[in-house]
């Protein structure tokens, strides 16, 4: 039985209020639609089956490197955690798992965590390791690296950590292994560039081998940061070279923030479905690094163009091809939950307007040299408002109209804040 925390007459209420305008906001996009050849109710069926993954770690507030400053009701451990993942999903619709990052996810008994979950109608998406941080007790520091560690024991310890993750995830009914690596250099000369890629690659075929027939490992780059000169794994060529090198079920997976400013994320990802090799992605946003903004908040029209990539792929029958989807952002200033639900609509709403890119004609003026119009073809799916489709699909699915309106009136982070024992401020990125 699914638990719920925002009251369903609530939900059903706020929707009953606006669907009369939603209807007639519909049929009119649907007169639209049917000019350009699209039948918008089959539109709907195929956005309807979209879900993008909520990490676990987003429904803390964040911080910077600065400080942090927490929010009202913030959860205490990950029982809190799903709670929240529980009512982003109840409004709406499209996030119906979690990834959870260990060891802040640890638990006892995952058997109990799995029906958690369960009882708020969610599942969980790949396992995140951290080997970039220390934890209490453990004997031997990440602070010179992990995976690449020079010193054989600091690696043995981090491989370890990994094939805990493993064995928890296959616990608690996950896929995939995600690893990210803080590993790198802060000075020329500190570290032999290949001898440390190779022991990046050493240490990743003992995780590989522990995977299960039907796990994927996923390699996510990242420009720098914590390493300001040089990182391991700093972008997708060295993120493609490992997942060659490691086989078949390694694959690159695209964090949005983790290139350089204005690099081209879209052509990444038509290079890395040739290769085969697309893992999928952590959708946010950025404007000068590894920013942590809400999805599209900053440059909709990147994510568009990435999505753009993807429905093209699909579309194709690119081989080997089926990207995860997950949000990875971390909210500073808004209350965690409203981000992620206004983010995976977001998400959600670049798909739907990618679905919208008349394919036939693009390739004629690709093919015809028509710049022009083969650039216009791709902003009159942009420029499509899909609102109306977004709405009637979270309606019929039992999901709010507007999510954000109905998690206000439904009082829920007053009554969390009030069993929820507020947290002192803290410094440093969480
Ligand atoms: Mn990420």
């Amino acid at each position: 039985m699914t638990t719920t925390k925002i009251a369903p007459e609530l939900i059903a209420d706020h929707a009953h209020s606006v669907s009369a305008r939603v209807d007639s906001d519909y049929k009119h996009l649907g007169e639209q639609l049917a000019r350009r050849n699209v039948n918008i109710d089959t539109l709907k069926a195929e956005v309807a089956k979209f879900a993008v993954a909520v990490p676990s770690w987003g429904v803390g507030t964040g911080g910077t490197r600065f400080a942090r400053f927490p929010g009202k009701g913030e959860p205490r451990n990950v029982f809190d955690k799903l709670q929240d993942c529980g009512v982003i999903q109840q409004l709406v619709r499209c996030t119906p798992t979690v990834s959870p990052h260990f060891p802040w996810d640890k638990v006892s008994d995952y058997k109990e965590l799995r029906q958690h979950a369960e009882s708020f109608g969610l599942g969980f998406d790949a396992v995140n390791s951290n080997t970039f941080s220390d934890q209490k007790d453990q004997p031997l520091s990440y602070k010179f690296g992990s995976l690449t560690h020079a010193d054989a024991g600091v690696r043995a310890q981090a491989v370890a950590h990994n094939l805990e993750c493993i064995e928890i995830g296959k616990q608690i009914g996950s896929k995939a292994l995600t690893v990210w690596i803080g590993d790198g250099s802060n000075f020329p000369g500190q570290s032999h560039f290949r001898r440390q890629f190779e022991r990046y690659l050493d240490s990743n075929r003992q995780i590989y081998a522990a995977l299960p027939a039907d796990w994927n490992m996923f390699l996510e780059h990242k420009m720098f940061e914590p390493a300001f000169y040089a990182t391991v794994i700093q972008d997708w060529g060295s993120s493609l070279l490992a997942a060659q090198s490691l086989g078949e079920k390694a694959r690159c997976l695209v964090d949005l923030g983790h290139h350089a400013p204005n690099t081209n994320i879209e052509m990444i990802v038509a290079r890395l479905v040739h290769a085969q090799k697309l893992a999928g992605f952590h959708f946010n946003d950025s404007k000068y690094g590894d920013d942590d903004l809400d999805s599209g908040s900053i440059n909709p029209f990147q994510l568009f163009l990435v999505f753009n990539e993807l429905v093209d792929a699909a579309q194709s029958k690119a081989p080997n091809f089926n990207p995860a989807y997950m949000l990875d952002q971390s909210h500073n200033v808004t209350d965690p939950i409203e981000s992620l639900m206004t983010s995976a609509v977001t998400v959600q709403r670049c798909y739907a307007q990618a679905l919208l890119v008349d394919r036939t004609a693009l390739t004629g003026y690709q093919d015809s040299n028509d710049v022009l119009m083969a650039a216009q073809t791709l902003k009159t799916a942009f420029h499509t408002d899909v609102t109306p489709l977004l709405q009637k699909i979270r309606i019929e699915a039992g999901g709010a109209a507007d999510p954000v309106a109905t998690y206000r009136a439904s009082g829920y982070r007053a009554g969390v804040a009030a069993v929820r024992p507020a947290a002192g401020p803290s410094s440093g990125i969480v």
